[in-house]
Order: C-alpha cells, then structure tokens, then sequence
C-alpha cells in the first residue's frame, strides 16, 4: 500500500522527527514521519522540501491534532500530497475528506478500539493502535492487549505502537495480527536524530520503570523519564493544585529537553521501552537488526 520495504513507522514525534530523522528512516526501508506538532506552516513546508531532497522514497507527516496552527498545517500537507498522513492526540474526522481527496493515505494513530473502529467508517486507510507503554500523549490500554482487539475490529491494516524497540517486539507485534509497527524511543537514541545528547544519555540510563504518566488528572496524560519536573506536576496533581500551575511548568518542556537538553525541567518523552535501549545506533543498523531479528524469530518458530 505505502511502497515500502520494510513495514517499520518513524513515530511521528514533535521537535524530534524532522527532515534528517525522516529521510535516514525512509531510506532505510521503513516510513519516516514528520513531527509537525508545534511547526508553524512555513517550518513544515521547508520540512517537507529538505525531506524531499534526501531521499526519493515515500515518507509521512503527523499531525498533531492539539495543534493551534492544525488548519493551515492540513492545507500544506494536502498541497505537498505527502504519501502518508498519520494524525494523534485527537480524531481527525473533520479533515479526513480534504485528506483523502488529496490523494493521500491516513492512518489515524488510536488508543481504542471504538475510536478504530470510527476511523474505518470514516476512510482511513489503516491505523495506529498505540499502547500506554508508549512515550508522550497515551491513552489506557497496553499494546498487548489492544493490538489483538483492533485487528478483530476493522478490516484495514493495522500498525502496532508502543513497547517495540527491536526484533522480538516486531515479531510479537506481528504474532498479534499487526501488519507494521510504528517505533518512537528506539529512534529518538539514534545517531541521525537531532536531539540534544543529553536526552539520548538519558533513555540509555532509564531502566523499565523510570517513566512516569502525568497530566492525567487534567485529561492529557504524558508518559516521560521521570525527572524534578515530572516529580513536581506529580505532586501538584496529588494536592489538586490549579491546573494552570502545572500547565505554566509544563509549557515548552519539550522544547527545553530536544533543544537544551534540560534534563531537569525538560518533558523527556519516551516510552517504556527505555530499559531495552542500551547504545546510539544509526538508524540503519536499529532498522536490519530489527527486520532480521524478527524474521529469525518467526521462520524459527517457538518450541512449546
Ligand atoms: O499523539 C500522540 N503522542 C503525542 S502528541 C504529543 S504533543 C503533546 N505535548 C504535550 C502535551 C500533550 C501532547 C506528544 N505525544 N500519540 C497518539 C495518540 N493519540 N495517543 C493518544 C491519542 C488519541 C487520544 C484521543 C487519539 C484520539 C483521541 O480521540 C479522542 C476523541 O476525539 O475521541
């Protein structure tokens, strides 16, 4: 359907899935995905361009529905008729038709099944079945348990998110009834993305239980490294503090965690799957070792 290789999906993360990121993973063989949250029309446009010119394999853009700029960001992807528009933290049923009639393949990123469900009806082409291991804005299922569900609800492929950092998580994703898996973490600490050092330092040293979810109390749970940061919107959510507290602190985190590797007031998004990435890799290497991992494991079958 996309014309790709290997059915592997850059997570289109905000701040840190830009043009570099995106054409190593497209040329590699999998999918890479701009992370237009928070790019101003113009930015995205340049993205799509400089993407454009690394590589001549198919690529994507997210967006990013909480995004303030989402309408004109929709008018630049329809008018660059990117092959591949995923889109997050909201549905995107408002702009499916000017999606589609551009041409372009949607898969809507999605914690539920309903809301997979919903996406079928309205055209989607596939989608994202994201688990609650995963990084950043996250719902209440883990990919485990909501894969299977989502496969045995719609009729279109479905991408499997969240926890996958190599070929066993690959193979288990496919065992599931996935057809792709969309990776986030395993990337952010690879040698093309462009992220300060410190944040990449930062998931090698997590172990599976140093992320934390906040923001759930105010219905935007974020999963992130656990930090002062992360302490403090914790203990601001206990004491049922003003949410426009823990928004003042919470307000350009991503930014100070790519950008200046801030790694106290830094929002360091990443998944659960943190404990499992040891060593930088370019992407290249983290994309064969993934393919061949999960092939091996799949033609050799399991003894039980
Ligand atoms: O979107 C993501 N992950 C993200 S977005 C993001 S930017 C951000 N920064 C600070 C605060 C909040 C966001 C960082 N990480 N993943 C896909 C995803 N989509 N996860 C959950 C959802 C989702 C949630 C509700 C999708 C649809 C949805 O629908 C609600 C409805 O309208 O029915």
């Amino acid at each position: 359907m996309l014309g790709i290789e290997y059915p592997i999906f850059l997570g289109g993360m905000a701040h840190v899935a830009r043009a570099t990121l995106v054409a190593a993973v497209s040329e590699a063989g999998g999918i890479g995905i701009i992370g237009s949250g928070g790019m101003p029309p113009e930015v995205l446009e340049r993205e799509i361009a400089e993407v454009r010119k690394l590589t001549g394999k198919p690529f994507g853009v997210n967006l990013m529905l909480m995004d303030p700029n989402l309408p004109e960001q929709v008018e630049v992807v329809t008018r660059a008729r990117v092959p591949l528009v995923t889109t997050g933290a909201g549905s995107p049923a408002k702009y499916m038709d000017a999606l589609k009639g551009a041409g372009m393949k949607v898969f809507p990123v999605v914690p539920a099944v309903s809301l997979a469900v919903r996406m079928e009806k309205y055209g989607a082409d596939g989608v994202v079945a994201e688990g609650m291991e995963s990084g950043g804005h996250i719902g209440t299922v883990t990919t485990m348990a909501l894969v299977p569900q989502v496969v045995d609800a719609v009729r279109i492929p479905v991408v499997a998110a969240g926890g996958i950092a190599d070929g066993r998580g690959m193979a288990a994703a496919l065992a599931l009834g996935a057809e792709g898996v969309q990776v986030g973490t395993r990337f952010v600490a690879s040698e093309e993305a462009p992220v300060h050092p410190n944040y990449k330092q930062a998931i090698l040293k997590a172990k599976e239980r140093d992320t934390i979810v906040t923001g759930r109390t105010l219905g935007r749970p974020v999963r992130c490294l656990v930090n002062k940061l992360t302490k403090t919107l914790a203990r601001y959510e206990a004491e049922g503090r003003d949410p426009e507290e823990f928004e003042s602190l919470a307000v350009g985190g991503l930014r100070r965690a790519v950008y200046d590797g801030d790694l106290e007031t830094g929002s360091l998004m990443a998944g659960q799957i943190s404990g499992l990435v040891r060593e930088i890799k370019p992407v290249r290497e983290i994309i064969e070792e993934m393919v061949r991992g999960a092939r091996e494991i799949l033609r050799r079958g399991v003894d039980f």
